[in-house]
Formats: structure tokens, C-alpha cells, sequence
């Protein structure tokens, strides 16, 4: 297995990190070599620019972005590669990431970016997104996925009654 970064996990402020160290906490679980950065759109926009640009020639294979607000760190680094740019919203303290949610979901035909529900939910499911992405030619990264997706239902069967904590 490859310890070469193939997850680029990315967000707009540290801020987001309450919210995306659940996507980091899921790769590592699932033994998916990532890198996280703080690259924010609006303050930082040339290292965005040459983050998203030279995403694939680093090694990269999909890219996970989350952001809050007015949130188009997703969009933009989608329209800087090719690779998949899977887009968190951050859940905002105005809008309760209502905003965040329409700012990455609306992408114009042309650039897609695949966005995950409003905070924790969202960052867990992009990691494991971008597992599954990854596991057709990973099979370590395909058994931990097949293992955790085992484990989750045999912790529901195991406690029916809801009852019983
Ligand atoms: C966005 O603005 C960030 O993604 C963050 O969710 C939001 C607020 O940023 P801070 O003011 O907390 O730095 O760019």
C-alpha cells in the first residue's frame, strides 16, 4: 500500500476543522493516505489555484473541500482539476450551513462537485466517498471499506431494542 497522499483534504478556514477532522478520523481509519491543508478561496486564492492545479500531478486522486458561508472553495477547486472534488458544508453559525449547502450543491453543468450533507454527516460520507472511489484499485482500501460497512450493521443487529444502551 502506497503511504502517498491520494486525498486532498482541504478547507477554508480553521474554523472547519471542528466539522473536517471527521473526514480525516475516517481515512485514517480506513488506512487511506491523505494531507490536510488550510487553503481558503477568498484569502488565499493563488495557493488555491496551485493547490487544485497541481493536485493530479502530485499524486492526488480525489479531493475532499469543506466551507462554510458563501462557501466556494468546492467550485473553485473543481474548476482547477479534473479529479473528483467531493464538498462539505460546513454548518455556518448565521445560517446553519443552509448557506454553505446551496453555495456547493449549484454548480453550473459543466463543473461538477459531488456535495455530502451539512457537517459531521458530510465530512464522514466524503471519506468514505472517496474510499470507495479509491477501492476498485486499492483492495486494501476496498477490504477496510467492506469491514466497516460489515461492522456498522452488525452493531445495529446486535442491539435491536432501542431500549438498551
Ligand atoms: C469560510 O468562511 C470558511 O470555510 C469558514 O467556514 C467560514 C468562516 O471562516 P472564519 O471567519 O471562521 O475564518 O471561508
Amino acid at each position: 500500500m502506497t503511504t502517498q497522499p491520494l486525498v486532498g483534504v482541504i478547507m477554508g478556514s480553521q474554523s472547519d476543522w471542528d466539522t473536517m477532522h471527521h473526514a480525516t478520523d475516517m481515512l485514517e481509519q480506513l488506512e487511506v493516505p491523505f494531507e490536510v491543508r488550510i487553503v481558503s478561496a477568498h484569502r488565499t486564492p493563488d495557493l488555491l489555484f496551485e493547490y487544485a492545479g497541481s493536485a493530479r500531478e502530485r499524486g492526488l486522486r480525489v479531493i475532499i473541500a469543506g466551507a462554510g458561508g458563501a462557501a466556494h472553495l468546492p467550485g473553485m477547486a473543481a474548476a482547477k482539476t479534473t479529479l473528483p472534488v467531493l464538498g462539505v458544508p460546513v454548518q455556518s453559525r448565521t445560517l446553519n450551513g443552509l448557506d454553505s449547502l446551496l453555495s456547493i450543491v449549484q454548480m453550473p453543468a459543466g463543473v461538477p462537485v459531488g456535495t455530502l450533507a451539512i457537517g459531521r454527516a458530510g465530512a464522514v460520507n466524503a471519506a468514505l466517498l472517496a474510499a470507495a472511489i479509491l477501492a476498485p484499485e486499492y483492495p486494501g482500501i476496498d477490504a477496510a471499506l467492506v469491514a466497516y460497512r460489515q461492522r456498522q450493521t452488525e452493531t445495529v443487529l446486535a442491539h435491536p431494542d432501542p431500549r438498551e444502551v
